[in-house]
């Protein structure tokens, strides 16, 4: 059977990851969160690709070259944008992909402007406040989901 295709995109200013905020944070970058994703996607068997960009229209571009990519799901931490992009939200579901919402922190239980997420409400799940593990958590969360549809 063909490997799952699973895409990661990261938004603005995650590329800091790792250098400043550890409090908020946390101490990894971005490239060594990427590095245990890959090495968790290697284990379950699944292909990844990921991206960071700082700019919302790149982010749009990455997640409709998904739709023709033939990408079975996306991950992905919209960062800022999470509370105010309704592009991403129009790219996401125009798109169809399913997606995974992720976060380091728990937005709940930090600045009332980060309790709304303009996308969640479309996604398959989310997961928050792990740290880096939120990450494999999705990975496994969408791993298992997908492999459960496939069964159907
Ligand atoms: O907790 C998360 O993963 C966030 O998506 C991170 C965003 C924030 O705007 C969201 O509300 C929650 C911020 C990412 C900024 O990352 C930095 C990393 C290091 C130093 C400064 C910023």
């Amino acid at each position: 059977m063909k490997a799952l295709r699973i895409l990661v995109l990261n938004g603005p200013n995650l590329n800091l990851l790792g250098t400043r905020e550890p409090g908020h944070y946390g101490v990894q970058t971005l490239a060594a969160i990427t590095q245990e994703l890959i090495s968790l996607a290697d284990t379950l068997g699944v292909e990844i690709t990921s991206h960071q960009s700082n700019h919302e229209g790149e982010l749009v571009d990455f997640i409709q070259k998904a739709g023709n990519d033939s990408i079975d799901a996306i991950i992905i931490n919209p960062a800022a944008y999470t509370h105010t992009s309704v592009a991403l939200r129009d790219a996401l579901l125009a798109t169809r992909i399913p997606f995974v919402e992720v976060h380091l922190s728990n937005i709940h239980k930090r600045e009332e402007f980060r309790h709304r997420s303009l996308l969640v409400d479309a996604a398959v799940g989310s997961v928050a406040g792990f740290g880096p593990v939120s990450y494999t958590m999705a990975l496994r969360g969408i791993t298992e989901h997908l492999r459960n549809k496939q069964g159907d």
